[in-house]
């Protein structure tokens, strides 16, 4: 029976991410407590860098978690580092497009194991995980329209991937938390756990893996993303999606969802 690798000689510890390899399943712990693991663009890039490596080390698999017990997995975006001014929030470049990018090209699958609240733009680097495995008492909340952020085509097109519309419309217009039970129920989650089974059952699903063809699963998870991907979208769809975003960007509202944030208290959105 696989376990979860803890203190292994292979152990690697940058300052935000924690890596380590066993048994061809690699591991990398969002380690950023203080700061909830917010997806800062320091986080984003180290995990993208620590991914390379373990690819490149010939990992079959890789698990993706924060500490043992967090209570937050992931806060999401780093709120401070959005724009402020007038520029897009999220764009082809943005640090979390490039890694749910390079999840997703990525030739070996990436399970996500989930503790704790998952928020905003984490849901999002959840949902583009191949599995995800949570914990009974973790939940998923879609943020935007709380923050008032005008989410991006490629990041709606991944929770479309994810969830059926009502479900997603849901998510998405209340932007409150899925438990991890009703996210079960709706297939955004493949299988929940009591706490205390989750890193057994994780490592003992990554090592079912670690023993079939590398090769083949690479082409498979290829095929599944070029495939789900053939999404029709006219070059006059594009415009008008972009053209949408930009006025709410542009707005007053999206200055409010970020100033009430800091402020900690609930924002007062004038639909302006
Ligand atoms: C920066 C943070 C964050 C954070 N950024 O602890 O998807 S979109 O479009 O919405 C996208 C833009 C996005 O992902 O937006 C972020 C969405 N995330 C959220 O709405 C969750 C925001 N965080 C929280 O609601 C709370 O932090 C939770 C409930 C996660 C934990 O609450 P708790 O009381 O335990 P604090 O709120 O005190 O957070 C501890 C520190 O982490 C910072 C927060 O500002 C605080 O910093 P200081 O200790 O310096 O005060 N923090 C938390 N989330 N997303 N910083």
């Amino acid at each position: 029976m696989a376990t979860s690798p803890m203190l292994t000689a292979q152990e690697r510890t940058r300052s935000l991410v924690k890596t380590c390899v066993e048994n061809a399943i690699g591991t990398i712990t969002l380690n950023n407590p203080q700061k909830h693991n917010a997806l800062s663009i320091a986080l984003i890039e180290e995990l993208k860098g620590v991914g390379a490596e373990l690819r490149a080390s010939g990992v079959r698999v890789v698990v993706l978690r924060a500490a043992p017990g967090a209570k937050v997995w992931s806060a999401g975006h780093d709120v401070t580092e959005l724009p402020t001014n007038g520029r897009d929030p999220l764009t082809y470049n943005d640090p979390l497009r490039r890694l749910v990018r390079a999840i997703q090209e990525s030739p070996v699958p990436v399970i996500a194991m989930v503790e704790g609240s998952v928020w905003g733009g984490a849901c999002e680097l959840v949902m583009s995980c191949d599995v995800v495995f949570a914990a009974e008492e973790a939940t998923f909340a879609i943020t935007p329209a709380k923050l008032g952020v005008p989410y991006d085509i490629a990041g709606v097109l991944n929770f479309m991937q994810r969830a059926g519309l009502p479900i997603i419309k849901e998510m998405l217009f209340t932007a409150q938390p899925m438990s991890a039970q009703r996210a079960l129920q709706v297939g955004i989650v493949n299988q929940v756990f009591p706490a205390k089974q989750i890193e057994t059952a994780t490592y003992d699903f990554a090592a079912q893996i670690t023993r079939n063809s590398p090769l083949v699963i690479a082409l498979l998870k290829e095929e599944l993303r070029v495939l789900s991907a053939a999404t029709p979208l006219t070059p006059e769809g594009f415009e008008r999606i972009q053209a949408l975003r930009r006025q709410i960007y542009d707005s007053a509202d999206y200055q409010e969802g970020i100033k009430a944030f800091f402020e900690r208290r609930t924002p007062r959105f004038t639909g302006k």
